[in-house]
């Protein structure tokens, strides 16, 4: 029967035959290609037969050393081959391919340098050096530059705060040729003062950049300086319950609370001082040291837990500085005042794992700001607002803006899965994915295309409570977060954006300014650039368009102030 089968089987063996016979004749042309292209043998004159002879004879050898050739580079290619498979070296380059795989399947897609993104980071560096002449012209060893005026300011101790602030930042854009000078500065730095010191300040910008330069650099200068700071400003730790005062004379060691804070201490404050303690009690071996901090945040939550009416997870920002007991009357919020109590809970797991108490604390405030702090505006904008004897204010702060960061990056660097299973993470990184586009969304509606530091949110509309622009950087450190784990390009757009924006109308002759309103034409200027500025709103922005290599997330963790810190 001529079934279907039968024919296929036909048509398959027609096939075959007609290319063995191209193949045969393909073959047959070859070898006869010679006689018939050269002069065949008997023809001819004797010469043209010597030369035709001569031809034949070079091209046989010639074939000869060819055939040799190969079968000797074919057994060098083996025995090396084998040398390295022995030696294990193809197997470790195929993990380090395995490597980069699994980071690109993770959606760490950041590998990829294309020629925008490093003219984008040239920009960036650009601007750093721009702020940084006009600083160094101007100001330099004092605390700040008036970006307008370009007078100095010493509101920071007097120790140039930017410089200390920079040093990381310096160090990262490979700027090196600034480091000189710089590390004179500091090694001249007097830490001993007859003022009043702000203890969160001075730990999170002078401490935290000191620490920084040295895990970045390895230059003993900066850890020297950081022990010799760090020594002064223990005293301020000597509180009947541990916890931290606000301001210390590093001279007398008198320590306490400003009047203006009516005897409470503050919740960001007091509870985000412990990662840069931390980080110098691991370089300098001090057990003792790295203890009495994590004991200062297992009193906050014993307080936490004592106190009435609170959801689980959420901290009033007012505290007793003798016991650490909450004053519950005053507002809860993952802005100002709140917002690096809730981010150290989850870096100080990422520093020691095994202290699964801060990230059994962090995950409860998560799911607590969802729970209780997030609403929905016009039905497609999370924010995060704060409240006050159980009453929302809806008002949200540009500096709640860290928080998609930490989100995200808790979602992906934190190891333990029992304490966070996949399910949670997934849910968390859709809220904070949500609350940045809320963020970024603040940047897009203004005509200067730069957010307002506070919003309230109302009856489908936006009041601008504060229209100021500070040059704040947590959306940027936000959109770095969210670049570095999900590799989607949107962030580095939205990173863009704003940035240009700044460039636009921040940029003075000197430097950079923050703006007065952001909400009006023609955008006035205020004549400050904070330090934070060099050390977290450039450096974020650097390393948005870096690749991962430039800090890698699963080796360092970034203090409050954007200061990398070894994790080891
Ligand atoms: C920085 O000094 C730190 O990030 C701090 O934690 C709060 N915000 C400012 C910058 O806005």
């Amino acid at each position: 029967k001529d079934t279907n089968r039968n024919r296929k089987w036909r048509r398959i063996r027609r096939i075959y035959k007609i290319l063995r016979s191209r193949i045969y004749s393909l073959i047959s042309t070859f070898k006869s290609a010679e006689p018939i292209l050269l002069n065949p043998l008997g023809t001819g004159s004797f010469q043209q037969r010597h030369r035709y002879q001569q031809k034949l004879q070079m091209q046989q050898k010639l074939r000869r050393i060819a055939f040799s050739g190969f079968v000797l580079s074919s057994l060098c290619l083996i025995i090396v081959l084998s040398i390295f498979f022995f030696f294990g070296w193809l197997l470790s380059s195929a993990e380090r391919v395995l490597e980069v795989v699994r980071q690109l399947e993770g959606g760490d897609r950041a590998f990829h340098r294309d020629h925008k993104t490093e003219f984008r980071r040239g920009a960036v560096k650009d601007a750093f050096v721009h702020a940084w002449t006009g600083y160094e012209i101007h100001a330099f060893g004092h605390d700040e530059i008036r970006p307008t005026s370009n007078i100095t300011n010493d509101s920071w101790g007097g120790w140039g705060v930017t410089i200390v602030d920079s040093l990381d930042t310096i160090i990262i854009m490979d700027l090196k040729h600034l480091l000189p000078r710089c590390e004179d500065h500091v090694s001249k730095i007097n830490f001993v003062s007859e003022k009043f010191i702000s203890v969160f300040e001075t730990s999170i910008r002078y401490l935290g950049g000191l620490i920084s330069a040295y895990d970045l650099s390895g230059n003993i200068l900066y850890l020297n300086k950081a022990k010799e700071l760090s020594k002064l400003m223990l005293p301020a730790f000597d509180s009947e319950s541990g916890l931290p005062f606000h301001e210390i004379i590093t001279k007398t060691g008198v320590a306490g609370n400003a009047a203006w804070m009516q005897g409470a201490s503050i919740l960001s404050e007091v509870g985000s001082v412990q990662l840069e303690f931390k980080r110098l009690a691991r370089l300098t071996n001090d057990k003792e040291l790295y203890q009495k901090m994590s004991d200062q945040i297992i009193l906050l939550r014993d307080q936490q837990l004592k106190a009435k009416g609170l959801p689980k997870g959420l901290y009033p920002v007012k505290i007793k500085i003798e016991n650490g007991a909450f004053d519950v009357s005053s507002k809860v919020t993952i802005g100002g005042l709140g917002d690096s109590f809730y981010e150290y809970l989850l870096k100080q797991h990422l520093m020691d794992p095994t202290e699964t108490v801060f990230l059994k604390m962090y995950l409860e405030s998560v799911d607590a700001m969802i729970e209780n702090l997030s609403f929905t505006f016009n039905g497609n904008h999370t924010f995060i607002t704060e409240y006050q004897n159980n009453k929302q204010q809806y008002l949200f702060e540009h500096l709640t803006c860290f928080a998609p960061g930490m989100i995200a990056l808790g979602t992906k660097h934190v190891k333990n899965n029992d304490l966070y299973p996949k399910e949670k993470r997934t849910s968390h990184l859709v809220f904070a994915d949500n609350v940045l586009s809320t963020c970024v969304m603040l940047y897009d509606v203004q005509p200067s295309g730069i957010a307002a530091d506070t919003v309230k949110f109302e009856d489908g509309s936006l009041e601008f409570t504060n229209s100021a622009y500070y040059l704040r950087p947590e959306t940027i450190e936000s959109l770095f977060y969210f670049f570095r784990i999900t590799g989607d390009d949107k962030y580095r757009e939205a990173g863009w954006r704003i940035f240009e924006n700044i460039v636009k109308y921040c940029r003075t002759d000197s430097s950079f300014s923050g703006l007065k309103d952001v909400t009006k034409k023609p955008f006035e200027k205020n004549n400050s650039m904070q330090s934070f500025f060099f050390a977290e709103t450039l450096k974020y922005l650097y390393l948005l368009f870096s690749g991962p290599d430039v800090i890698p997330l699963d080796k360092y963790v970034f203090n409050t102030e954007g200061h990398p810190f070894l994790l080891k």
